[in-house]
């Protein structure tokens, strides 16, 4: 079977009937990969897999939403979305507007986005507004711009960004032979994607459907095992930890810069029925993650997708999650988005050498282990 999107894969579970032509790049679909170095190092006897949406077409889970969002815009006739974003956001809606022929017009912070996103919002002929704020003053000019224009808004207030992005959930409980995770954790930012999948787990437990897709049926996960849902926020942009909006937030995994998550309510919902909880991680702390993934496990994830696997670690460590459990952890955005923050980390064994073989041979064997 040729697989063509999430929209047509699951479109029985998504509100959209059968005469609604999808705009879709093929995303979603994405690996569930089992790390094997990082647990063996850790002491945990049980499983950590990560969720790697840095394979999607736009390189991050933001194309779940996004199909979903222009499918519906392009249906009800719009020609023109519109966004604020932290980069991830505006690269996707910059990808399906231009799979729909229509306009995408994007809000991005000035200066605090990767330059990997801010190209592809370029490339993808977005309409690009560098506004003097952060990602929450551009969310409010949204908001405010879309009461008046005639643009469709596809930030993730936008219902049918969650209803897309739930499918990750979907996709999991299908890789792991019908069950869902003991635990499941994410990084927050606007709070949409943790919000999505709580919806996803929910709904695959309740829904007993005859679909088989991909080999397993979604009715097998009627056992009533739900995930408990663990959100990590970085510190210097953590409401959910500070109990309220943060004005300035900083740090260095840009796209959860978020001081005023859109999603809050749902967010509280997912971690209190879910039995879950937040926690944040400092920007060290994120990138040294981001640094272990890529250096043990072989996956390369952007800063922001690194929280989830350092909170998991830290909460392994501490036995607030427990030995033998199945840990899923959502790597959000591909690393090759922000080149610009490993080189900054320094090229600790790049060795410079002269054209010689001597040279080089002396290089190679003071390295050999
Ligand atoms: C890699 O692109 O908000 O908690 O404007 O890009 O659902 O907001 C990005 C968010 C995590 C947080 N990881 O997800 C945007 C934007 C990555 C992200 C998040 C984002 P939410």
């Amino acid at each position: 079977m040729h697989y063509t999107g999430l929209v047509n894969r699951y479109r029985s579970r998504l509100p959209f009937g059968p005469e609604v032509k999808a705009v879709t790049l093929n995303e979603g679909n994405t690996p569930l990969i089992e790390l094997v170095n990082i647990p063996r190092q850790a002491g945990f006897e049980g499983r950590i897999l990560v969720k790697f949406e840095g394979l999607n077409p736009t390189g991050s889970f933001k194309d779940r939403g996004m199909t979903a969002a222009v499918t519906q815009a392009v249906h009800e006739g719009s020609k023109a979305i519109i966004c604020a974003s932290t980069g991830n956001t505006s690269a996707a809606a910059a990808a399906y507007a231009a799979r729909a022929g229509i306009t995408a017009f994007v809000l991005i912070p000035d200066g605090k986005i990767a330059l990997g996103k801010l190209a592809q919002a370029v490339v993808h002929g977005a309409v690009v507004v560098q506004i003097q704020g952060n990602f929450d003053d551009g969310m409010r000019l949204v908001k405010e711009v879309a009461q008046t224009a005639p643009v469709a808004i596809v930030n993730s207030i936008n219902p049918y960004r969650l209803q897309g992005q739930k499918t990750a959930a979907f996709e999991i409980i299908e890789a792991l032979g019908g069950q869902a995770p003991d635990y499941h954790c994410l990084p927050v930012g606007n709070a949409g994607n943790i919000s999505a999948y709580w919806m996803g787990y929910k709904e695959a437990n309740g829904q007993k459907s005859t679909a088989t897709m991909f080999g397993y049926s979604l009715e097998a996960f009627a056992d009533g095992k739900l995930p408990k849902m663990a959100g990590y926020q970085a510190a210097g942009a953590a409401p959910f930890l500070r109990g309220g909006r943060v004005a300035n937030p900083e740090t260095v995994a840009t796209a959860i810069r978020i001081g005023d998550p859109q999603s809050w309510d749902h967010a509280w919902a997912a971690q209190k029925e879910s039995g879950g909880w937040f926690d944040e991680c400092t920007d060290p702390e994120i990138l040294a993650t981001q640094r272990l993934l890529a250096e043990t496990e072989g996956v390369w994830c952007e800063p922001a997708s690194a929280a989830s696997l350092c909170g998991a670690l830290r909460d392994i460590k501490s036995g607030k999650i427990a030995q033998g459990s199945t840990v899923v952890c959502t790597l959000t955005g591909n690393g090759l988005k922000d080149p610009d923050i490993v080189i900054q980390g320094g090229l600790k064994d790049l060795i410079q050498v002269a054209a010689e073989r001597s040279a080089v041979e002396r290089a190679i064997l003071a390295k050999l282990r």
